[in-house]
Order: C-alpha cells, then sequence, then structure tokens
C-alpha cells in the first residue's frame, strides 16, 4: 500500500492580508482587524502587529497597549468570504479531495494527483503560486505529509508563505523536538499535568512509559496521545465534512403569532444544537434559523460569526440577531429550526477527557470574547435580548 499523501493549507493573517491587498497603504505595517476600540476583540493581525504580542483573541485594550501605532481595521465578512471562494475553487483544481476546516484553512489528498502534477513538493508550490495570482496577492502556507495530524503541524512551522514537508516514515523524528502543546486534545490543562510529570516535547512524551501516562490522562487519552505523538493518525481526508450541519427543530401544535413567542423554542434548539456539537467534537463558524409560516412559505437566515460556536448561548445571540431580520409582525409560524453549520473539529475537546472539564472552567472568558464580538458587530441590544 503506498502511503497517502496529505497537504495542510491555511492562509496567512488571512482577514488581515486581504485588508493589506485591499488599502495598499497598510502593507509592511501592523494591522488588526476587530471591532470596537475599547470593547472588542482582535479577530487576527498583520505579522508586523504579532511582533508586538498582539493575537487572535485578544482584547482590544491589551491589544493597543502592546502595540499602540497598530492601525485597526473593521472586519468586511464579504470580502474574505469572497477570497476563500476562490481558494477553495483553486485547491479543487488539483484534486476532489479537500476538506474545509474553516474560511482559510483545509486539508488535500493529493496520493493520486502524483501521477499528473508531480511530486508532493512540486505540487505544493504551484498551489501556492496558483492561489497568489488568482487572489491578487495572499499568501498561504502548506504542510506535506503522510497524515492529516503531522500535515497540520507541518504547515505551521514556517508561516508565513511557508512550505514544510515530512518525509514518510521520519514523522516521530519530525515531531520529537517540538513542545506537547501542539498535540491535538492537549489545552492547558492537560499540558500542565504533562509538565509536571516532566514532559516538555512529543519526543519526552514518545519515550514516557505508557502506564504513567494512563494513569495521569486516563488509558483513553494516553492512547490518543500516545499514538499522536508518532504520527500516527490514520483519518481519512473528508470532502463531505463541511458540507455537514447540526440541527434541530420543531413543528407547533398550533400556529405562534409574532417573533416573540418564537425565542423559547429557538432557546431549546440551540440548548440541542449545542449539546449535539459537544458530543461530536464539532463547532460551528456559522449559524442558520429556519421559519415556516402558516401558509408554508419558509424562509431561512444565515450568519457567519468571527469566532466559532460551541456554546448555546453564542447559538442563541445568532439566532435572535437573525429573526431580528425576518418580518413577523402579526405573522402566524408553524415552524422553527435552528442549525448549526460551517463545521470544524473542535480539537481541544478531542482528546482527554480532563480537557473537556478544563475547557469549561475557562469558558467564561472565551465566551464573553465571542459575547464581546457579536456586540461589537450587532450592537448591544442583542446581546441584553438574548440574555433575558
Ligand atoms: P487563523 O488561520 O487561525 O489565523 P490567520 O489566518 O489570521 O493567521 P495565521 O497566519 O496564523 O494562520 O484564522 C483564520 C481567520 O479566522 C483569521 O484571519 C480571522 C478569523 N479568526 C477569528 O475571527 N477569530 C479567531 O479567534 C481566530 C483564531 C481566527
Ligand atoms: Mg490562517
Amino acid at each position: 500500500m503506498t502511503a497517502r499523501t496529505i497537504l495542510h493549507l491555511d492562509m496567512d493573517a488571512f482577514y488581515a492580508s486581504v485588508e493589506v491587498r485591499d488599502q495598499p497603504d497598510l502593507r509592511g505595517k501592523p494591522v488588526i482587524v476587530g471591532g470596537h476600540p475599547t470593547r472588542g476583540v482582535v479577530l487576527t493581525c498583520t505579522y508586523e502587529a504579532r511582533k508586538f504580542g498582539v493575537r487572535s483573541a485578544m482584547s482590544m485594550v491589551e491589544a493597543r497597549q502592546r502595540c499602540p501605532q497598530a492601525i485597526v481595521v473593521p472586519p468586511r465578512g464579504e470580502a474574505y468570504a469572497e477570497a476563500s471562494r476562490v481558494v477553495f475553487a483553486t485547491m479543487r483544481a488539483v484534486t476532489p479531495l479537500v476538506e474545509g476546516l474553516s474560511l482559510d484553512e483545509a486539508f488535500l489528498d493529493v496520493t493520486a494527483s502524483r501521477a499528473m502534477f508531480g511530486d508532493p513538493e512540486t505540487i505544493a508550490r504551484r498551489l501556492k503560486a496558483q492561489i497568489r495570482e488568482a487572489t491578487s496577492g495572499l499568501t498561504a502556507s502548506v504542510g506535506i505529509a503522510s497524515c492529516k495530524f503531522v500535515a497540520k503541524v507541518a504547515s505551521d512551522l514556517n508561516k508565513p508563505d511557508g512550505l514544510v514537508v515530512c518525509p514518510v516514515g521520519l514523522e516521530a523524528a519530525f515531531l520529537s523536538p517540538l513542545g506537547i502543546e501542539r498535540l491535538w486534545g492537549v489545552g492547558p490543562k492537560t499540558a500542565e499535568v504533562l509538565h509536571r510529570a516532566g514532559l516538555e516535547t512529543i519526543g519526552d512524551l514518545q519515550r514516557a512509559d505508557f502506564d504513567a501516562l494512563a494513569r495521569a490522562l486516563g488509558a483513553r487519552g494516553a492512547h490518543h496521545l500516545s499514538r499522536l505523538a508518532v504520527g500516527d493518525d490514520d483519518r481519512a481526508v473528508d470532502p463531505s465534512h463541511e458540507a455537514k450541519s447540526v440541527g434541530s427543530e420543531s413543528t407547533f401544535d398550533r400556529d405562534l403569532v409574532g417573533p416573540d413567542p418564537l425565542r423559547e423554542p429557538i432557546l431549546r434548539h440551540c440548548e440541542e444544537v449545542a449539546r449535539r456539537l459537544r458530543g461530536d467534537h464539532l463547532r460551528a463558524r456559522a449559524l442558520v434559523l429556519k421559519v415556516k409560516r402558516s401558509d408554508h412559505s419558509l424562509i431561512t437566515r444565515r450568519s457567519t460569526s468571527p469566532t466559532p460556536l460551541t456554546e448555546a448561548g453564542e447559538l442563541y445571540a445568532l439566532a435572535i440577531e437573525l429573526l431580528g431580520r425576518i418580518p413577523l409582525e402579526r405573522v402566524r409560524t408553524r415552524l422553527v429550526g435552528v442549525s448549526a453549520t460551517a463545521l470544524e473539529p473542535d480539537h481541544e475537546s478531542e482528546g482527554a477527557q480532563q480537557e473537556l472539564f478544563a475547557e469549561r472552567n475557562e469558558r467564561p472568558r472565551a465566551l464573553g470574547a465571542v459575547l464581546d464580538a457579536i456586540e461589537e458587530r450587532f450592537g448591544r441590544d442583542v446581546i441584553r435580548r438574548a440574555g433575558g
């Protein structure tokens, strides 16, 4: 059996790069894409701003303290969606086996493309050049390996405009000097457990005693991490992944009149969707609200989120915003539904059970950041109504 060849491609400073492309005066400067200067969060920033320690999801207040000279640009979702469509079309010209993880990131299985397009490095170089050309100058970083996990790690090692190849058979050696934080499923809590056990690098983990690891992490977590640590990851690239959605809907016994009575069932559906996302270790970048009127006419509204959605409260805030965009005064409704789409793996929840609990404890801060982002996009009123 020939080994798979998998590419992981991730656009560099994606939103910020689109802004710099469209406003050439910004080139070479620290640029932050974010909203409100005091209440908002950083969606992303240029590599010039990263030198000052600015990062995605950081509060704007902290970002401006670290880099007072940064130029702040409000997000333009449609421009990023358009650039994303061009990037994905370019990837699909190489192979139909493209699995999108988010707007700017995908796995490609090029095993079968090699006969036609050459060795993997040549394929990757050409793809990067084609993307740069098709998007009028955006750069991507690519990792090449025999499995998804190592390809994803590789794409991140030489950003921006990087191309890193892990030779087949050398996965364990390739991973060994890297920090354990790079393993899927290792969030801050698991990292702390591993550090306390004296494990800093993936190589340390490769040499660690399995039984000791299982005592610290549980058998499942230990098994998962010891396999990943040597680059043992047999998941196939699944092009249908991104099209999936997780939804919940209900038809009422009697039609409901006007928008207000719909809030309670919408909240219940958001709770159900959040529960299922959690169960499947997924998070969503977009939400669809569906309303069917008594005359059976169907209305759907879709919104994308700057940050991945996992919690019922996050889903509900967006759903209520969408509800406000549907004219429903005195209208009779027979069905309402909510579905989460643009799904991506929630890596933090993929690993050890402990991490799931740790994540919950850390949630207030993450949720706060999301609420800030929603508020900055849609105004305070949305948040207040969502809470009430
Ligand atoms: P990333 O690929 O994580 O980041 P990036 O492309 O900006 O930078 P890098 O070169 O490190 O890949 O995310 C892609 C886009 O998604 C990013 O440009 C903005 C958006 N995003 C958010 O809105 N919120 C977030 O918390 C993150 C991480 C990204
Ligand atoms: Mg990116």
